[in-house]
């Protein structure tokens, strides 16, 4: 491990930090990601930019940058195997070194800094080098869909070098003029060959393109066989754009325009724009979604340090580091709107960042707590238009699912299997409960909007068809109880009927169905037929040892310290199992929750974050958010030890985004909860946490919620909606209705004290 090189930047920086007391207000920390190095691998260094239909991880290397990208649709699969999320190429940038003064070693960059900025979604180096000051700065425009990247430096004509782009599928690359291209089709699926011999391609090839145009302020530039040379420039502004012929529609094979045409567009539009207007247009889009929320848990002395030095403190003193924890829960939010923005696909397994054509797990959208866990905080932190990419996508799919199952077990409505991809084809085990997991999402996105055409039209129908399937499937037992075929408890133990997975998924999306047939004044026929069903559900038990039962059979075993806690849906993100509701239930989960222990893979410490949440036990939910921020310094598989790599991104390991998102949750439901049918207030706040402040959360039921609170006592809340509403609001162990004023830009009044 390198000295850490304490620049003039850091000793200012903590000067100036010291001087603020770690009281929350004081001199908040800007919200970055910082180091004084290039990053040197991508899963545990590089930093990621997005906006949702591309990706790239930067590495900010001096003498030769390289920015890995991918685009969301490039993906091999079809309706029958889930395939991969592939890489789509690199972009290398590569800097003749100015002649260096005869007898002068070769300098090295002075001042090096890289950085993440959250409330800008824009990535920066800097450093100086033989008198000259460099910076470069990117960022992933949504509304340009464009990814550009500015290199500029103090001294004119000081830019010399090579622009490369690579392919990841070996596509040959085109330089004419100031545009590198590549151009190329993917096969469609070499594994449904493989696992289901002679099984016909459910859909043609996938075309895809990419083109980066070099625009340059003085200087020349000039090709160079397949690559770009600039020379004596004074700045190089890359643009890239990329896409496929996609279409998110099986009635058209998933076929969609050619991409050239779209490509170019982007490019001929974004090469008319100045920077200054593409930047600007980027952060009113990205700060309009960003903005909304601010937390303060308290500020840091060590706050302008990097984020590698400050996670290796953490990990070594385990002194608090309450910016760390903040900066974490907003780098969760930055993740969303990277990932997950409209008109585009949902976050699978790594967001949209892949660097190899054989991910693991297929970077595809696990089914048995992944892509669910992507999209718990998307509501709750008041990002509801990034829910978008997982609707469609579950709207797109259903049609394959319906004709899967019904062809394999001979039932109506839909299940699937625990690996899942784009086009609907799955793979692994059957996992029947994991269809209404991906719906327990759906619906709870219209719990929060209120929204009943989306109700209607999306959630609503798909709900019911996985109701038919459990509808026809539960088996009456002699005294009438109902239990769920065999199946798994994701991902251990027997085959058993009756897993407590399978039977707390059933409820949940019975109990959520019969309520959207109420809300929408519709099938009082199925209603009745669910209300009856529900009823005899074979309900959750109490084991011997005073633990949840995880097994209608098999004997739960204490010692079982599994990474899956499939058991636990009713508790979160559930409804049937809680503290206020259901005393016994909720203690025995306790009961289970202890037995499991606290070290686990990355998402699964992100998930018990939630889990200690809704038993209200805040320490306990911080004790998880002290495991999560453990440093893991290798991207080798671990299926126990997890927590996030120095740049922040949730190491399974490797490298897993949903735990970054569970995490963002986890701390949402420490401090908000409202799926009871009451907006709850510092549910599960720790000790630690004894003072701060939040603002801009969602509630169910449509309400924006802003909390202060000192002591560990909330001092002031402020609860607004679309229209002015009464709400049952429990704060500092009080229920009391009170009513949510109509929702205005910067209003302060009815805060109640
Ligand atoms: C499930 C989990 C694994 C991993 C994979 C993507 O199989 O059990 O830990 O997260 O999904």
């Amino acid at each position: 491990m390198k000295p850490f090189n304490f620049t003039s930047y850091h000793i200012a920086c903590l000067l100036l930090s010291s001087l603020v007391l770690a009281q929350p207000g004081l001199g908040a920390a800007p919200l970055l990601l910082q180091y004084t190095e290039p990053a040197m691998e991508w899963e545990m260094e590089a930093l990621p930019i997005g906006n949702g239909q591309m990706g790239a991880m930067i590495f900010g290397g001096v003498q030769k940058e390289q920015m890995q990208f991918n685009e969301e649709s490039l993906w091999i699969g079809d309706e029958n195997d889930t395939g991969f999320y592939q890489a789509f190429g690199d972009i290398f940038v590569e800097f003749a070194d100015p002649a260096t003064p005869p007898g002068s070693k070769v300098a090295t960059p002075a001042d090096y800094h890289r950085e993440l900025d959250l409330e800008r979604a824009v990535q920066t180096v800097t450093y100086e080098k033989n008198g000259v000051h460099y910076r470069r700065e990117a960022f992933a425009s949504y509304p340009a869909k464009v990814i550009v990247y500015r290199f500029t430096a103090d001294k004119p004509g000081a830019l010399t070098g090579t622009v490369v782009l690579t392919d990841m599928h070996k596509a040959a690359i085109r330089a004419v003029n100031d545009t590198l291209t590549s151009v190329g089709t993917l096969p469609v699926n070499g594994d449904a060959k493989k696992n289901k011999p002679g099984s016909p391609d459910i859909k043609p090839p996938l075309n895809f393109e990419a083109q980066v145009r070099v625009l340059h302020e003085g200087g020349t530039l000039q090709v160079n066989k397949d690559k770009i040379v600039f020379t004596n420039a004074t700045s190089i502004t890359l643009l890239l754009a990329a896409g496929t012929d996609f279409l998110q529609d099986r009635a058209q094979q998933w076929k969609g325009e050619a991409p050239h045409a779209k490509v170019t567009a982007r490019l001929e539009a974004a090469a008319k724009r100045s920077w200054d207007d593409l930047l600007a247009e980027h952060l009113r889009d990205y700060q309009n979604l960003f903005k909304r929320v601010s937390l303060d848990l308290g500020t840091s002395p060590v706050a302008a340090l990097p984020t590698n030095v400050r996670l290796a403190n953490f990990k070594k003193t385990k002194e608090r580091d309450p910016q760390l924890e903040s900066l974490l829960f907003q780098f969760g939010r930055y993740l969303t709107i990277a990932s997950s923005r409209q008109g585009g696909l949902p976050a699978n397994l790594q967001g949209k960042w892949n660097k190899t054509n054989r991910p693991h797990w297929r970077c595809d959208y696990h089914t048995d707590i992944n892509v669910e866990m992507n999209y718990w905080p998307t509501d709750v932190a008041n990002l509801s238009e990034c829910f978008e990419p997982y609707s469609d996508w579950i709207e797109s799919i259903r049609a394959v699912r319906i004709a899967d199952t019904l062809k394999t077990f001979q039932k109506p409505g839909w299940i699937v299997r625990g690996e899942f991809g784009l086009f609907g084809g799955c793979s692994w085990k059957w996992v029947p409960g994991a269809s209404a997991w991906l719906l327990q999402n759906s619906y709870d996105h219209y719990r929060f909007t209120g929204d009943k055409e989306y109700l209607r039209n999306r959630a609503y129908p798909a709900m019911k068809e996985v109701c038919d399937y459990w509808v026809a499937s539960l088996i009456a037992q002699p005294d009438g109880t109902l239990v769920t075929p065999e199946g798994i408890s994701p991902e251990q133990g027997p085959v058993e009927m009756g897993i407590s997975f399978d039977q707390q998924q059933v409820w949940e999306l019975f109990n959520n169905t019969i309520e959207a047939s109420t809300v929408l004044g519709v099938d009082a026929e199925l209603r009745k037929v669910l209300i009856e069903k529900q009823a005899h559900l074979l309900p959750p038990k109490i084991g011997k040892w005073g633990q949840l039962r995880e097994w209608m059979i098999n004997q739960d075993d204490p010692s079982n310290k599994h990474r899956h806690l499939s058991h636990m849906i009713a508790l979160f993100p559930g409804r049937q199992i809680s503290p206020a509701k259901t005393p016994q239930l909720a203690e025995a989960a306790r009961v289970s929750m202890n037995a499991r222990g606290d070290v686990a893979t990355g998402w699964s410490t992100a998930n018990k974050i939630n889990l200690w949440a809704r038993l209200q036990d805040g320490d306990r939910a911080y004790k998880l958010i002290v495991n999560f921020l453990n440093l893991i310094k290798s991207p080798k598989p671990s299926m126990s030890d997890g927590g996030v790599y120095q740049n922040l991104l949730c190491a399974h390991p490797p490298f897993q985004i949903d735990g970054n998102f569970g995490y963002t949750a986890g701390v949402c439901e420490m401090l908000i909860q409202s799926h009871l049918d009451e907006i709850h207030l510092l549910p599960a706040l720790p000790k630690v946490w004894a003072n701060g402040s939040v603002k801009g959360l969602r509630a169910r039921g449509g309400f924006t919620v802003d909390i202060e609170w000192k002591d560990g006592k909330v001092t002031r809340y402020h609860i607004t909606s679309a229209e002015p509403k009464e709400v049952r609001v429990r704060v500092n162990g009080e229920q009391k209705t009170v009513k949510a004023e109509k929702q205005k830009s910067n209003s302060t009044e009815n805060n109640h004290e």
